[in-house]
């Protein structure tokens, strides 16, 4: 009994201990002010499904150097007639800077050479379009954490908006405003801080091309291949999504897709 005692007091301290943790964890996610307003503000079960059972860390799987794909489909936009953007192709891209602004603390304005130069990730995953097929691909970039960290995110800041160079091909003859129909998505603050979310510039080891995105795309593993925002111009942190272009933070999203594409 005496012998026991020391052992059921460590299991029982230990358990304190993993219950402590594992309840000031969750506390501490749960309570954030930040993670609560995005709960509040998500009004998708989806969404709420998700989050709820797959919590802030699970990984996307990650695959190896056999699995990927010979031919990575491409797909929406794939070669952007917009003026701006062609500019920047025919100066491959020297001209290009990644501006980051909004709630953040310090604004950024980064070349690709300053990006590469930034701590790096390299992931094979599988992409799943919403219609139904899917691609394994290498990808390299910047840790969108990084750049988060370096920008200084102020404590109003609720999503990551991500805006693109291309407006969609049938986007011009409807005769709509083209800043109306830019591509643009937007992610949280969770999928923005988690360790697979990258601003990619290499795929399967060179550097994107215009097909998948040049100069630089987002990858956010655990969802649907409609939020990698492809051709990224600008990073804008925003406390709510109402204000932008549709109002429900992203072009497809204006459009009735679902704002978690969670896989
Ligand atoms: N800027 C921009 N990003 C985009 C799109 C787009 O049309 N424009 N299409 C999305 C969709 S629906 C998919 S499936 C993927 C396709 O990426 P890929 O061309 O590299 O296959 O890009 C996504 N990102
Ligand atoms: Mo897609």
């Amino acid at each position: 009994m005496s012998r026991d005692h020391p052992r059921r007091r460590d299991f029982l301290q230990a358990l304190a201990a993993i219950g402590g943790l594992a309840l000031s964890g969750c506390d501490r996610v749960a309570s954030a002010p930040r993670f609560r307003s995005v709960l509040d503000a998500a009004n998708s079960l989806t969404y709420r499904m998700q989050r709820l059972l797959v919590g802030a860390h699970r990984l996307a799987p990650e695959y190896g150097e056999a699995d990927i794909s010979p031919a990575f489909r491409p797909n929406g936009s794939t070669d952007p007639q917009d003026v701006d953007y062609l500019k920047l192709v025919g100066n491959h891209f020297a001209d290009w800077h990644l501006k980051v602004h909004g709630l953040v603390e310090h604004e950024l304005s980064l070349s690709l050479e300053e990006l590469r130069a930034l701590p790096t990730r390299t992931q094979i995953t599988r992409h799943d379009c919403v219609e139904g097929w899917s691609c394994i691909g290498k990808w390299t970039g910047v840790p969108l954490a990084e750049i988060l960290s370096r920008a200084g995110v102020r404590p109003e800041a609720r999503f990551v908006v991500v805006h693109c160079a291309d407006t969609l091909d049938d986007g011009g003859e409807s005769g709509a405003d083209p800043e109306s129909i830019r591509y643009y998505e937007s992610i949280d603050l969770i999928d923005a801080a988690h360790p697979q979310t990258i601003l990619a510039y290499d795929m399967n080891g060179t550097p994107l091309t215009v097909r998948h995105g040049a100069p630089l795309r987002l990858r956010v593993e655990r969802q649907l291949g409609y939020k990698m925002a492809k051709y990224i111009m600008r990073i804008e942190l925003v406390q709510s999504l109402t204000d932008l272009h549709g109002g429900r933070g992203g072009y497809w999203e204006d459009r009735g897709y679902e704002w978690y594409a969670g896989i």
